[in-house]
């Protein structure tokens, strides 16, 4: 471990230390736990109330936590998280482009399998087909993982459904609101999209190097900031009618991505397509299909293993077509 690694570390168990006191903790009891002297603690204290932690102390009683800042912050995430690989080692910025485009980076330097890049904000966030995902600062989620599973570059699509299986999953635990999956990668609440997956992979001929899963989330913030957005987007909270917690949310969406991850690598693929249609906006829908040369109309019948919609036209005949490429609209 690096020193900044320790460091981070005593960080974490200052603040655990102090979470978990019903009242007040001594400098002294904390430092003897943790083997550092009783400035150290000082020092993390005055680095946990710079991040935004409201912390009391008292000469003769110690510290006491009074509240945790509403930022998706390591320390809080990491302390409260029961996975055992992904969201172990994560990456926070207050505001940076794109937290795809570092994971890719990272990923490239070596990074380990569930390595979790968070933003508070993004400058250049992106959706598919080169097109912009938008958030106001502090209010949503904006995260990626890296993955490096064992599996051949054409059975991409099982990631984005896993993530957007695992994404449905966490909302339902957090708040009891049932949402949906839109062909290929979206997530909608009330038939408004409150989310959406970019999965971006670097592989070789048949061998993926590591998958970078993108997972933007609507959660407190209200849609009609962006006139773009505003009939099509919503937010959990708009729906929901009440303030989510970011927090609970990440940590619950890095668990269901671990558990349906052990899934997939146990071969329980059928199991999770089968959830993952369960859970499906389009199948049995009239939908359009609409790519940049045409337009195709038809019902929508299944999903197959790579990820493609089959529809059947008026007059019968099967159609597929490859999430990459197009776009759905649903036939109101
Ligand atoms: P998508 O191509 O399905 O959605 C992008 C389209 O959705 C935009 O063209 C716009 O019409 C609409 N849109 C933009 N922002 C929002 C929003 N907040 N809510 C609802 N609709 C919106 C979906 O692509 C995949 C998005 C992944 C975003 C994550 S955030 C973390 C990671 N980093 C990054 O740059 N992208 C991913």
């Amino acid at each position: 471990m690096n020193k900044k690694d320790i460091t981070a570390n005593i960080e974490r168990e200052v603040l655990r230390l102090i979470r978990e006191a019903s009242g007040y903790i001594s400098g002294e009891s904390i430092a003897d736990e943790l083997h550092v002297s009783r400035s150290a603690v000082w020092k993390h204290i005055g680095k946990l109330r710079k991040d935004g932690f409201r912390i009391k102390a008292s000469p003769r009683l110690g510290y006491r936590l009074v509240s945790v800042p509403d930022k998706l912050m390591p320390v809080l995430i990491m302390n409260n998280i029961s996975t055992s690989y992904i969201g172990k080692d994560i990456y926070y910025y207050p505001k940076t482009e794109s937290t795809n485009f570092i994971a890719s980076r990272l990923a490239m330097e070596g990074a380990v399998e569930g390595t979790v890049v968070i933003a508070e904000k993004q400058t250049k966030g992106r959706g598919r087909l080169n097109r912009n995902w938008l958030s106001p600062a502090y209010n949503n989620i904006l995260m990626s993982i890296i993955l490096r599973p064992e599996l051949h570059p054409s059975k991409l699509f099982t990631l984005t459904m896993l993530s957007s299986l695992a994404t449905v999953k966490a909302i339902k635990r957090i708040t009891g609101i049932d949402s949906k999956i839109k062909w290929p990668n979206d997530v909608y609440i009330n038939n408004k999209k409150i989310g959406g997956i970019l999965t971006e992979l670097n592989a070789e001929m048949d061998k993926v190097n590591y998958i970078v899963i993108g997972i933007g989330i609507n959660v407190n913030f209200d849609p009609r900031v962006y006139p773009e957005i505003k009939d099509t987007a919503t937010s959990i909270s708009k729906e929901a009618g009440n303030k989510i917690s970011r927090l609970k949310l990440v940590i619950s969406i890095l668990e269901e991505l671990e558990h349906g991850y052990n899934l997939l690598k146990n071969g329980k693929i059928v199991h999770i397509r089968n959830e993952w249609n369960s859970c499906s906006l389009v199948l049995g829908k009239s939908v359009k299909i609409i790519s940049f040369d045409s337009e195709e109309e038809g019902v929508a019948e299944s999903v197959d293993d790579d990820g493609c919609l089959i529809i059947r036209d008026e007059n019968g005949n099967r159609k597929s077509f490859i999430s990459g490429d197009v776009s759905l609209r649903l036939n109101v």
